[in-house]
């Protein structure tokens, strides 16, 4: 990237302490109403509020600021279809043999199974891949990237954040194996699916399973 060029911090959001306390609090009850969901109506969502999303996205902080992600946003019900097709081959070895007994017996509140309709039915598949190591198309040449689970992790989460935000409804869905995702949609040999953010509308009789979170007290530790 070159050498160290810095610029003074000018766009940084000064708040008063109130409306930091205001602010994080609307943030984190919004946040807490975000539901994982099944169950989608084909309701459109226009491709512009989809794009929004994965420019937050990609405002995320990464390993020396690489990036090491890409977002394959699916919304031809022809290439739903194949995806389709391709998880549930790989979800109903899962369900029968793969995941073993104490993986089902954590879903089983969830109510999961190897039938994925969504992947038809939600408008939008963000197909969510790290990128092991930079792979320029025309060279061939390889280079370095860091963090890269955390990275692409992180850049997810704030694509989550961001469908919630405008208000759609979103599924973290991870086929297991995904290897098919790479091949299907043609993405290159660095690359490495994570998993499928489904995003749209819930269905009007959307249904969700019982979950409680986690005590705050539990997730944390003050020094
Ligand atoms: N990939 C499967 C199973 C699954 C696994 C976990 I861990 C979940 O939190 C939910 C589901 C599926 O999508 O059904």
């Amino acid at each position: 990237m070159g050498a160290y060029q810095p610029v003074p911090l000018t766009d940084f959001p000064a708040f008063s302490e109130a409306e930091r306390r205001q602010r994080v609090t609307e943030f984190r009850t919004f946040m807490e109403r975000r539901r994982t969901i099944r169950f989608f109506s084909g309701q459109p969502v226009p491709k512009d509020i989809i794009a929004e999303a994965v420019k937050a996205a990609n405002t995320a902080p990464s390993g020396a600021n690489k990036q090491p992600w890409h977002f394959a946003i699916v919304s031809d019900p022809a290439v739903k279809k194949k995806i389709r097709e391709a998880a549930e081959i790989e979800e109903k070895e899962f369900y029968e043999s793969r995941a073993g007994e104490e993986w089902l017996k954590d879903l089983a509140h969830l109510g999961t199974d190897s039938s994925k309709p969504f992947l038809e039915t939600a408008p939008y598949l963000i197909v969510c891949f790290q990128q092991n190591y930079a792979l320029d198309p025309k060279t061939g040449k390889r280079s370095k990237h860091y963090y890269v689970q955390e990275s692409a992790g992180l850049a997810t989460g704030f694509l989550i954040a961001a469908l919630h935000i405008a208000g759609l409804a979103t599924l973290t869905h991870t086929p297991s194996p995904m290897g098919f995702l790479r091949d299907l949609l043609g993405r290159p040999k660095n690359e490495r699916a994570i998993m499928i953010v489904v995003a749209g509308h819930p269905a009007e009789d959307a249904m969700v399973p019982t979950l409680t979170k986690k005590d705050f007290s539990e997730t944390c530790s003050w020094f």
